[in-house]
């Protein structure tokens, strides 16, 4: 039976006469008439001893037969005595990136250029298991919390995050959109009577900037619940969640977190003191700290600000976590829930200097929602399957979505969202 790399000290510990193992050819080292193959598998890797030179290359696929040994100089501390060998599919000796390299002196664009490759390498591997922790330890919090996973269509007649951003697609003799958001659909089956729903997929946004923060294509974590008062029983939700979904990871991933960052993700307690500043008071403290670092005055929370703001909250609060919360009605779309003539019931999540989150409470009275419209200078016609949804009975409620690759490039330290994303769509590049 084939036994992991990570299991094979334990093997040689009890005494196995023999073991089968199988995986990549990570590395190949002569010494002294005796060859040294390290065997890559999901598991970590193995040091092999091969008394006879077989012709390997990096990244042939081998399974192999053997007595598991303990060796302090083999990485792990076990190395196993191969006595058979069989190459499954032998790799071509031009590879054209080194998997087995130092990621940190290989520039993202020969990294992304190479994806098949460089995904074999541990170190980049790594951010996609802690990628799938998080959204496991996602999905897991909200479902013990009442919350039923839906998937919505990525084909959609209309934006709802405004219409400059769209990618337009042809959809038989019609012209369709891909979805920037599940938010409608998130509100339907709220009113569906799930109440508390969540999904976890692709959204497209057709922005053409090309900076650290942005995708086209990216993996949206959306929550949405009725029966709520205001923002701030969204902002407890999410409280509850980060701080599982960092417990889980410190518990489970610390060794893939610490091959990224030296800072381990924030603990539960520190995400519990995470401050929820209304909008002017936030703004307010952005230009207190933008005078102290003699930077330039702010009139928005924009990336500089929210870099600020957290740099204060860690500092200030021990919590590098920081919900700003009452933006005001100007930079929140119409169907955003009114806390006074000029404020909204709405919040964003700034995390290491970062806004992964942007969320609120939703108009849900059906007059409320007509009223507001021509405010906005819209038509109701736009908005039937919005006005059905209102019209026949729909609870107060409310929703927010964070941004996976944002939240896993801020917990590994990562400088570039683009690294958090197997296959990352930007202006240029849509191969692999
Ligand atoms: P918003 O547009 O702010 O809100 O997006 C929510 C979160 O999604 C992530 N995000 C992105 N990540 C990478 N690249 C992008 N281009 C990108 N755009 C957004 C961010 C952001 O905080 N419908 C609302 C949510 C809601 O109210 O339910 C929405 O989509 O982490």
């Amino acid at each position: 039976m084939r036994v992991l790399a990570k299991d094979i000290k334990a093997a040689a510990q009890t005494g196995e006469k023999t073991v089968q193992a199988a995986g990549w050819v990570h590395r190949i080292r002569e010494l002294g008439g005796v060859n040294f193959v390290i065997l890559r598998d999901r598991s970590g890797s193995v040091q092999l001893v091969l008394n006879e030179k077989r012709a390997l290359t990096l990244e042939s696929v081998i399974k192999v037969e053997g007595e598991p040994a303990l060796n302090e100089k083999a990485p792990g501390g076990a190395e196993i005595r191969v006595s058979k060998l069989e190459c499954l599919s032998l790799a071509a000796a031009d590879l054209p990136y080194q998997v087995n390299g130092d990621v940190s002196k290989i520039g993202l664009e020969a990294v992304l250029d190479n994806r098949t490759l460089s995904l074999r390498n541990p170190k980049i591997r790594a951010i996609f298991e802690v990628q799938a922790a998080i959204i496991e330890a996602f999905s897991a919090y909200l479902r013990s919390n009442g919350f039923t996973e839906i998937k919505s269509s990525k084909l959609v007649g209309s934006g709802t995050e405004g219409g400059t951003e769209l990618f337009s697609v042809d959809y038989f003799d019609k012209k369709v959109y891909l979805a920037q958001s599940p938010q409608f659909y998130k509100e339907v089956m709220v009113a569906s009577g799930l109440e508390r729903v969540f999904e976890v997929a692709p959204a497209y946004r057709a922005e053409k900037h090309d900076t650290p923060r942005h995708l086209n294509e990216y993996v949206s974590m959306d929550v949405e619940m009725g029966f709520i008062e205001s923002e701030r029983d969204l902002i407890e939700i999410e409280k509850g969640l980060l701080a599982f979904i960092f417990d889980e990871l410190n518990r489970k991933h610390a060794k893939e977190i610490a091959m990224w960052s030296d800072v381990p993700a924030p603990s539960a307690e520190s995400v519990s003191n995470a401050p929820v500043i209304p909008y002017d008071e936030a703004l307010k403290i952005a230009n207190d700290e933008a005078v102290k670092n003699k930077k330039a005055r702010i009139f928005d929370i924009n990336p500089e600000a929210e870099a600020l703001l957290c740099a204060w909250s860690e500092r200030e609060k021990g919590s590098a976590l920081v919900f700003v919360n009452e933006f005001p009605r100007r930079y929140r779309p119409f169907y955003t829930y009114p806390l006074d003539a000029s404020r909204t019931m709405s919040f964003d999540a700034l995390f290491r200097g970062l806004e992964i989150t942007t969320g609120g409470r939703r108009q849900h009275v059906y007059q409320d929602f007509l009223d507001v419209l021509p405010k906005f200078g819209l038509k109701p016609e736009y908005f039937s399957n919005y006005i059905t949804l209102l019209k026949y009975g729909c609870p107060p409620h409310g929703g927010f979505a964070l941004g996976c690759e944002r939240l896993t490039a801020k917990i590994l330290g990562l400088s570039n969202v683009k690294e958090a994303s197997l296959f990352p769509r930007d202006r240029k590049r849509v191969v692999p």
